[in-house]
């Protein structure tokens, strides 16, 4: 009888779990589709809290590693205003990357994980951050592509369902605006400058182009979350489409600049309206994915060594947290 009654107790807990759940995930379809942001205390499917932890990760490590390839021409910047804008540039990536950590934190996951995960190669950042920058013009160019097709794929998620992380973004495009804007004027300098000066910025459109195509992901029918993220309204538009998106705002703008891009398929289609370009090298993108990159390997073991040297402040940080009453950071 004792048992019966159990088994009757745990099957109606059972039921009236699962017809929560039911309630719950009704009332999150209904948000969604209302166009309303879901906020950290709302009920969410696990599988969307895991798929924006994986998201927001990725591109708050791609703000931290995305530091490097700069930083590295900023001791030899041609003068101080040039110095002084790059460095302002690479800080608000510093910047960037904490906005998305502690938006990734109100989902439940801790930034020394996350970080953890970085620097064992568990999580990814973006394929572009593992090429060189080989000379001045490369921060012009990373400015001007890189940094356009970061606002290309990014003003969408300001409207992005989950509400921390299309807040983040609204700040994120203001600054990447700027980002842009100052490579774009930069390059102009060098295309108009001395013969030298526009050969070294059209070396740098030639070698950015393509990585930078790449930044909007795999194309559509090999991209695994784009279905399901679109569906949640994390992604409102597919990696194809803001691809196509990217290329049309560019060809005018590199006519502008005085350069050419490096793709002889380039063409204006009349009846799509939009350009048509060559195929990428995808063999290239997975394979910078897999860590065989000309720069994985150094940007890994700088991010890992900028963290352990970085020790001392994390530890004096958490130590006058704890003598003021503070939570430790
Ligand atoms: N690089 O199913 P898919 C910046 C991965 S920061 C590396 O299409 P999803 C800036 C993808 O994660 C730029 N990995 O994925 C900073 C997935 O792997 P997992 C970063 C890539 O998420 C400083 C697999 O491939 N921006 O601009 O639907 C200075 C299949 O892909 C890449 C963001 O992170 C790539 N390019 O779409 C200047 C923006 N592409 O997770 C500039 C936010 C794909 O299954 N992120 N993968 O192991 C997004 O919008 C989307 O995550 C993506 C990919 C469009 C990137």
């Amino acid at each position: 009888m004792a048992t019966a009654a159990a088994h009757r107790t745990t099957a109606e807990a059972q039921a009236g779990e699962a017809e929560r759940t039911a309630a719950y995930e009704a009332a999150f379809d209904a948000a969604v589709a209302a166009d309303e942001r879901i906020e950290p205390r709302d009920w969410m499917p696990d599988a969307y809290r895991a798929s924006l932890v994986r998201q927001m990760a990725q591109h708050a490590h791609s703000e931290i590693i995305g530091m490097q390839p700069e930083a590295n021409w900023i001791t030899r910047a041609p003068s101080l205003r040039r110095k002084a804008i790059l460095m302002a540039k690479v800080q608000d990536e510093a910047g960037h990357g904490l906005y998305l950590y502690s938006a990734a934190e109100t989902l439940g996951t801790g930034r020394e994980e996350l970080l953890d995960k970085l620097h064992s190669g568990r999580q990814k950042y973006s394929s572009i951050f593992n090429y060189p920058t080989l000379t001045w013009a490369d921060v012009g160019a990373i400015g001007w592509l890189v940094d356009g097709a970061a606002i290309t794929n990014q003003v969408p998620l300001c409207r992005c369902s989950y509400g921390p992380y299309a807040r983040a973004m609204v700040r994120i495009c203001k600054e990447e605006s700027f980002h842009q804007r100052q490579g774009y004027e930069l390059l102009l300098h060098l295309s108009k400058g001395t013969p030298e000066q526009h050969a070294m910025a059209q070396d740098a459109v030639d070698r950015w182009w393509w990585p930078s195509l790449m930044m909007f992901g795999p194309p559509d029918d090999e991209s695994a979350h784009s279905a399901q993220s679109m569906a949640w309204k994390i992604k409102r538009h597919s990696n194809d489409e803001l691809r196509q998106r990217f290329v049309d705002i560019a060809v005018p703008q590199a006519e502008a600049l005085g350069l050419t891009l490096p793709d002889p398929d380039l063409r204006w289609n009349e009846e799509r309206g939009q350009y048509d370009f060559g195929a990428i090298d995808w063999d290239e993108f997975w394979n910078v994915l897999k860590g065989n990159g000309p720069c994985n390997e150094q940007r890994i073991s700088q991010r890992r060594t900028a963290h352990e040297e970085g020790a001392w402040v994390r530890e004096a940080a958490s130590a006058y947290a704890a003598k003021h009453g503070k939570a430790a950071a």
